[in-house]
This record gives structure tokens, sequence and C-alpha cells, in this order.
């Protein structure tokens, strides 16, 4: 039996049922907090108490207190209160009462460990093309699928050397996210924001222990999970003119089921300039960080070669987009499959040529890098990728003259937007930087703004030192995992009202009650693209409660690589940070 209580039970499809949680109306991050750094509760109006209490496993009051502050949400009469508690220091189980609500309370020293590993364990479990074994898995072990050693070049990718139906082998990688299909645009994106992490803590993420096939090996865990998406991204570059696939896929979206029962045909579509310029970008960023290992040294000089080549490619093809639209009108068999769109390449040019400038040290890279510096700073998601420009900039901190007009744009350029989003915290429902406006709700937000924000607020905490952008990133960060205007916490596995129902088929398929743990759900999102008859009814619009826990609800609760790598990026180097303190 799934564990939480069930209010609503409707499905046509037959895949599972909805299930409404009953939520505590005291919200609080379910993982945990910091001993030393800010705890607040966010207390529905429902709630509200003159006064709060804290009391520890012995039944000790340790803290009593108001509320400090009442906020009203942005687009609906309700209301919050907002309770402090940070004066509490000492690590332990607590309950939080308000007049006769409770609430459960963890304090601890590397509050945030367990998510950022599990979130990270995650890729494993998305693996294609090998089993998934029960002594790294558990339950979740499944046999090998999707060997993709014989995928067809679809026509709209036809060349002379490689004309349709030419077979070629690309196996392995991640599934993209509850789909099996691959894509190279996102796939680049997702190394790029965990390697962005990396590359300010490596020892951190170094050291992080995963329990895969590869832990045995003399590499870190992390690298070596990297790596098995990254060899197989090596694949979908044609070697005849070095232009990139821009996914491997089915023609259609499989059905809920397991991945061995898939039996439709898969290809390689046509090349695209933004997979090549990401896929430059990124493996000119893995030739650096790889290449620091002796074991690596190989593949770090492949990826480069390769990261040239893609580039060059660009070069003469410098306007190319998905076009899936007209494809579909010209050519058989018609794919219907995630499209990764873009029609703007400035970002992936900034991106693909800061990358391939530090790696090489060739001027000529610098030179498109001043060329595309954007004026602005936006937060890095798979379509806009500027910001990871911006990210390898403030990393490699170049004080040469001519890289230094690039580092001084983005550095200031990163203060002014976190200064922008922290002035929204004094009148938030949630106390966070996160949420305070209705555009931070949409497809994937959870990951896209909420973590991005707390990311870009990491680096601004390095540069600057100031202690209040560390502050913000925890607070968004609590925002995911339970203090916020549903009350889940958004990663599956944690807390005590998880997302139960994530659209993935690994999960639903599976036969087991519980999801693959540590995945983030999209999150709620009132444009609600997936709305139909067979769906139950989203328990409100609101953009903050639009989220649907639901396994047929693609547009806010599917899971993705991107969106874990966020994750990761975000609650690693909260650990790497603050964890032991
Ligand atoms: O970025 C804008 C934002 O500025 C605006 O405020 C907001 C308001 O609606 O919309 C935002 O755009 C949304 C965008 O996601 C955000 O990245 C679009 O409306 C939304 O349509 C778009 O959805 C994308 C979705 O595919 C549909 O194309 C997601 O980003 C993307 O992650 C998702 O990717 C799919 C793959 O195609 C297939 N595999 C699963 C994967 C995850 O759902
Ligand atoms: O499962 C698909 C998911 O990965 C995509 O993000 C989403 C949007 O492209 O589409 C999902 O597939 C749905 C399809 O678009 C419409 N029919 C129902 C499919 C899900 O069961």
């Amino acid at each position: 039996m799934k564990r939480l209580i069930a209010l609503s039970i409707i499905t046509i499809l037959g895949s599972s049922f909805a299930f409404a949680q009953e939520h505590n109306p005291i919200k609080v991050n379910q993982v945990g907090y910091y001993p030393n750094q800010e705890k607040t509760a966010a207390v529905e109006k429902s709630a509200e108490a003159k006064k709060y209490t804290l009391t520890d496993a012995n039944g000790k009051v340790v803290w009593k207190g108001k509320g400090t502050r009442k906020a009203v949400s942005h687009w609906s009469d309700k209301e919050r209160e907002i309770v402090d508690f940070s004066s509490v220091t000492t690590p332990g189980e607590y309950t939080l009462t308000a007049g006769k609500l409770t609430q459960k309370v963890i304090i601890k020293a590397k509050a945030l460990e367990d998510v950022a590993i599990a979130g990270m364990k995650a890729f494993y479990l998305q693996r294609t093309g090998e089993p998934i074994l029960e002594q790294y898995a558990g339950k979740y072990a499944r046999p090998a699928a999707h060997p993709d050693t014989c995928v067809y070049v679809h026509p709209a990718a036809a060349t002379e050397a490689r004309p349709a139906g030419f077979k070629l082998s690309s196996p392995g990688g991640w599934y993209d996210a509850g789909d099996f299909n691959k894509y190279i645009v996102n796939s680049a994106f997702s190394h790029g924001i965990m390697f962005a992490a990396y590359e300010m803590n490596p020892e951190y993420f170094n050291a992080m222990k995963l329990n895969i096939p590869e832990s045995n090996n003399s590499t870190p865990d992390f690298l070596d999970e990297n790596l098995v998406n990254l060899k197989w991204m090596l694949t979908m570059q044609d070697p005849n003119d070095g232009g990139l696939y821009h996914k491997l896929t089915t023609p259609n979206f499989e059905g809920f089921v397991m991945p061995a029962t898939c039996k439709q045909q898969r290809y390689v579509t046509q090349k695209t300039t933004s997979a090549a310029l990401d896929f430059a970008a990124i493996m000119a960023k893995a030739s650096r960080i790889y290449g620091k290992f002796a074991e690596y040294k190989e593949f770090a000089a492949q990826a480069l070669k390769q990261a040239e080549f893609a580039y060059k490619w660009a070069e003469k093809n410098p306007n190319v987009y998905y076009d899936q639209f007209g494809n579909n009108k010209k050519y058989q068999p018609q794919v219907n499959t995630g499209e990764y769109g873009d029609r703007r390449f400035d970002d992936e040019w900034f991106w693909a040529s800061t990358e391939l400038f530090l790696a090489t040290q060739n001027m000529n890279y610098l030179q498109d890098v001043q060329k595309y510096t954007p004026k602005q700073f936006t937060i890095p998601t798979w379509g806009q990728v500027s910001g990871l420009g911006a990210y390898a900039w403030i990393a490699a901190g170049l004080k040469d003259d001519k890289a230094k007009m690039v580092l001084d744009m983005t550095g200031n350029e990163l203060t002014k937007f976190a200064d922008e989003l922290l002035a929204t915290v004094p009148t938030s429902c949630y106390n966070t930087p996160y949420g305070n406006v209705e555009n931070n709700f949409h497809w994937g937000c959870l990951a896209e703004s909420c973590c991005g924000q707390a990311i870009e607020m990491l680096y601004v905490y390095r540069i600057t030192g100031n202690k209040k952008y560390l502050t913000a990133a925890i607070e968004n960060a609590d925002y995911v995992l339970g203090r916020n205007a549903t009350g889940y916490c958004y990663v599956t596995g944690f807390g005590q009202t998880p997302t139960m129902h994530p659209h993935q088929r690994l999960s639903a398929a599976d036969g087991i009650d519980d999801p693959l743990p540590g995945f983030l759900a999209g999150g709620p999102n009132p444009g609600q693209q997936d709305k139909n008859a067979s769906l139950p009814e989203y328990p409100s619009n609101y953009p903050d409660e639009s989220y649907l826990d639901h396994d047929g609800s693609y547009a806010s609760n599917e899971i993705a690589i991107n969106w874990n790598a966020s994750l990761v990026a975000l609650m690693g180097w909260l650990e790497a940070e603050v964890g032991p303190l």
C-alpha cells in the first residue's frame, strides 16, 4: 500500500492512482536544518498561534516565541506567518508546536548530504544499455535495455557519407527524463551545471561515495558517473563532418512500460547548431576536468579533439535549429518526442567559445567570447546557457587583461541579479527569494528557477563573502524540501510528504510502490500543458499550488537529468560550504 492518505482516486489510463496528500499546515524543510544556519517555518493561517514552542526529544522546551511576521500570498488572499527558531543550534529531533498542531523539525550537521548523494545516485538509476544491479540499486534492479548498438540515421539527418537508414552504434548514457530518449542539448546542460558546482568545490565532489559499479576504481565516483553519459555523447558526433545529431529517439514516446519490453526502432535525428555548440562546450570543459587524472587522460584528449571539430561544424552551420514540425512534413517516420528546440544561439556561442578558450588558450576563441558576452546575466537552463559561460569565467578567475573584461562584466551582473532576488525575501510567504513572482512557476521550475537562483547566489557568496547570499541559497533549498505552498518535499524518497508518483516510466511500470529515490519533480506549473480528460484536475490554479502528484502529469511532475543535475549542484555545494559545521 502507498503510505499516504488517499483523497481522490481517478484514472482512466490505469497507470496509477492520484493521491492528494494531507499536509501539515506548519511548513518546514522536512529533511533538516544546519545547526548554525537560519531555521524558519511558514505557518498557514489555520494553524497560526500566539506563541510557538520547540521541544526536544525529552519534551523539554528549548525555544518559545511569537511569529516574526505575516505575509499574504501575491496571488491569493492566503496568509502565512513566519516563525524563526534559528537560535536553536543543538543537533536533534524537535517538535514545533502551534496550538494543538505539531510538526517535526530536524537539526543536524550534514543536513543535506543524503539528498545530495541520492540526487547523484539517481543518475545511475537512469543509466541505459546496461543492467542495473541489485548490489547498487536494491529493489530497483532491472535488466539491460535499449542497447542502441543499431540505430538508424533518420532521413532528416541524411548526408552523403551517412544516408537515411545508415546504421550506427550509440550505446549507453542516461535516459533523459521520464521518457527513454537521449538528447544532446539536455545532456550537455546537465553535465554543465554539475561541473560548474564541481569546479568551485572539487574536494567535496571528488569524495562523494555513490556505490556504483565504478566505486572500487581509483577515480571519483562523481566523475565516473558523469563519464557514462559523456562517452555516449562522443558517439553522437558524425566523424565525417563534426556535426552532432540533436537526439537519439524513437519516433513516438513509449508507453508506461519497463525499458526491456520496448521494441520501437531508434534513430539519430537532424544535426543542429545548438547540439554542436553545447557539445563543444561540455567536451572542452570535460577535457580540463578529466585531464587532471592520469586514468582519464585518453578520454580528455579525445573530448577536446571532438569539441574543436564540433565547433568547426558550427562555424560552417551557424544557424541550424531543430525543426521537428518542418521535418515531419517532409520525412518518414514522423518524430514526436522532446524537441529541446532553440532558435537563438548567442548564448551557446558564448559558452562554447569560453570553454574552448579556457581549454586551449587559443585567442580565436577569445574573440568569439568577446563578441558574444551577454549584456545581462540569466540563470542557466538547457535553452539559455550563457550563465554557464559566466560561471566558467568566475571559476577561472583569470587576471589576464583580455579576459578581465568578461570576468568583470559577468561578476558584476551576478551580484546585481542576486540583490534583486534578496530584496523579495522580507515579504515572502515562505521566507525565500524564490516563489515571489508568478513567472517563477513553470515547467521544471523547481530546478530551473528555485535551485538555479540558489546556485547563482552561492557564486555571489563566493565572490563577496557576504553570508546573506548563503542564507538565501539555503532558503531556496528549504523551499524544495517542504517549506512551500503545497507542503510537498519535492524529492522522491525524502521527508514526510514526498512526491510519490513522478512522471517517470521506470517508477510507474516497475510494480514497486515507492518511486525511484532521489529525483526532483518538475514542480508547480500553472501552464498545466498536460491537462486532459484522463488526468485528474489540478488541485489549484494558483501558480505555487498548481502541482499534481500523479504519474500522468508530465508538466508538473516529471523528473529529468537536467533538473537532478541542478539539485545535485545545489545540495552538494551547500554541503561543501556548511555541511560539517
Ligand atoms: O522560460 C519560460 C519562462 O521565462 C516563463 O516565465 C515561463 C512561463 O510559462 O515559461 C518558461 O518556459 C517554459 C520552459 O519549459 C522553461 O524551460 C515553457 O513554457 C515550457 O513549454 C517548456 O517546457 C519544456 C518541455 O520539454 C516542453 O517543451 C521543458 O523546459 C523541458 O524540460 C521539457 O523537456 C522534456 C523533453 O522534451 C522530453 N523529455 C522529458 C523532458 C522533461 O519534461
Ligand atoms: O512522457 C512524455 C514526457 O517525457 C514529455 O516531457 C512530455 C511532453 O513532451 O510528453 C510525455 O508524453 C506524453 C505525450 O506528450 C502525450 N501523450 C501522453 C504522453 C505521456 O504518457
